[in-house]
């Protein structure tokens, strides 16, 4: 196989494959090791939305986590429950057959199939020192900590993360 010279190091030992039937959503996240990752579509038709990591404080954030408050909506978002999102612009396209989406380490993504397809993404280490140490912490320890509280508690850590994401985030609006 021949890999395509997009202008940055690939890690040739991980592409990644995603399928998603129609209406599939990937909920909102940025990937834990903050990858620069080129996303290839192929078939059907996909909604992508991106979001700057300089807002990731109006995101209502889940500690120990890189996704998002799970009541959220990103088609149709409670404003009232989630004011801080009212300072989030994101960035929207459609990606059809064959097309490339770019996307910075550490940009959140929201994607919806909005029919049957399938993406390939390629990815390469964080550029950032500060981004390949935090995503360094994130698989090392963060995510280890995150489950080992998860099997500890239950239900009650992930309520905790989910008021703590709303208290931190609207905090910040007062
Ligand atoms: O397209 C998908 O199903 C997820 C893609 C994604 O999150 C990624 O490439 O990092
Ligand atoms: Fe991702």
């Amino acid at each position: 196989m021949k890999w395509p010279d997009l202008g940055i190091r690939l890690l040739k030992s991980l592409p990644l494959l995603f399928f998603g039937g129609q209406d599939a959503k990937v909920f909102m996240h940025y990937d834990i090791d903050f990858p620069n990752i080129f996303h290839i579509h192929f078939a059907g038709e996909k909604q992508c939305v991106l979001v700057d990591p300089k807002e990731t404080k109006y995101m209502y954030r889940l500690p120990y986590s890189w996704i998002c408050n799970e009541d959220i909506d990103f088609d149709n978002p409670d404003f009232e429950k989630f004011p801080a999102l009212k300072y989030v612009k994101p960035y929207i396209t459609n990606l059809n057959h064959g097309e490339m989406l770019y996307m910075p380490e550490g940009w959140w993504h929201y994607m919806k199939y909005l029919s049957p397809g399938f993406s390939l993404s390629l990815r390469s280490l964080a550029g950032r020192p500060s981004n390949l140490i935090k995503g360094f912490a994130n698989v090392a320890v963060i995510r280890h900590y995150d489950n080992w509280m998860r099997k500890r508690k239950g239900q009650a850590w992930l309520d905790y993360k989910d008021e703590e994401s709303i208290r931190r985030t609207n905090a910040l609006l007062k």
